[in-house]
């Protein structure tokens, strides 16, 4: 039975004390006759990448017939932290988690460590300086991604003098995709002093910060003054639409708008000319997640880091032959 957005916030709000999906403790972590058991920690449900994320690895576990334990931090490492905590106190064969922050995990992956279950990393990654903490690490190249939206500019302002004034809407603070998008993305755009970022501010992936930064910008900038909106994700691109919108601003028009994770919604932007530019961030890794645990518990060799394949879509793309998205 596969799992339906409907059904995953139920399973989101059972998660408080795990939404183990038929489950029972696994006696030993290398038995074949009994079904592997992953425990899951993910760090909320603040967007509709993450929701999508969640539906993914939960579907992913059941084909596989891996049973699953899966916890939703709500945004709170501490969470994270007793969530894994309790996987290792019910001895579960793997631990795979997506890290809210990318600092605070040695001790609790040293506990796993010493508990011998393997830990995979999944979607953000952990700063750490023991690499033995995890197995395997599963992530977008969110560097890549910053990168590919300044590439971007460089190409929609090719034949302008500029300057091009940015604002940026960042992600979560001391998380992976923040760090990456922000710095990959200045990382091209610094060969050009015509580009300026005038404003980033952290919204937390979210639509309701999305708003608020955006009203926050246009009572500080006249619309006429901002050239570009850098969205590190779509939930905030929209947000921010919104308000343009209210102020009489046309999206994609009067502002140029770049935006991350490529929802179903955001590439019907797109076609419509309201966004210009949408950088893939993939959130169907689960049946990735799956192969590693099942690889990992059958003894065999992964990498240390995995990195998804993703690409872009913008005005310059063939936009007919965009599949649906499904989220
Ligand atoms: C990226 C993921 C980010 C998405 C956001 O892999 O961690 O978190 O880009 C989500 O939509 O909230």
């Amino acid at each position: 039975m596969r799992i339906t957005k409907r059904l995953l916030s139920f399973f989101l709000v059972l998660s408080v004390s795990f939404s183990c999906i038929g489950c029972e403790p696994s006696k030993t972590n290398a038995s074949t006759e009994k079904p592997i058991v992953l425990g899951f920690s993910q760090l909320g449900d603040e967007s509709t990448w993450r929701s999508q994320n969640s539906l993914s690895i939960i579907n992913a576990a059941q084909e596989a017939g891996i049973k699953i334990m899966f916890d939703d931090a709500m945004q709170n490492p501490e969470n994270q932290i007793k969530a894994i905590r309790s996987f290792i106190a019910y001895k579960v064969d793997v631990i795979a988690f997506s890290p809210l922050v990318e600092t605070g995990w040695d001790t609790v992956l040293g506990e796993a460590k010493a508990a011998g279950i393997p830990v995979i990393i999944v979607d953000r990654m952990i700063d750490t300086e023991d690499d033995s903490l995890y197995t395997c690490a599963l992530c977008s190249d969110f560097d890549l991604e910053g990168r590919r939206a300044g590439e971007f500019l460089m190409k929609k302002f090719r034949n302008t003098d500029g300057p091009v004034r940015i604002v940026e809407l960042s992600g979560t603070e001391d998380s992976t995709p923040a760090i990456g998008r922000y710095e990959g993305f200045r990382s091209v755009l610094s060969s050009d002093p015509k580009f300026e970022v005038i404003f980033s501010a952290s919204g937390d992936f979210m639509r309701s910060k999305g708003r608020e930064l955006m009203q926050q910008i246009l009572t500080h900038y006249e619309a006429e003054k901002i050239d570009v909106l850098y969205s590190h994700n779509d939930d905030m691109t929209f947000g921010a639409i919104e308000v343009m919108l209210e102020a009489g601003i046309i999206p994609g028009k009067d502002i140029v708008i770049i935006s991350v994770d490529a929802t179903q919604r955001i590439i019907d932007y797109l076609r419509e000319g309201s966004v210009n530019c949408v950088i893939e961030c993939n959130p169907n890794s689960g049946p990735q997640v799956m192969e590693i645990a099942k690889r990992i518990v059958a003894g065999e060799k992964v990498a240390k880091q995995i990195y998804i394949e993703e690409q872009v879509f913008d005005e310059y793309s063939d936009l007919s032959s965009i599949a649906d998205r499904g989220y």
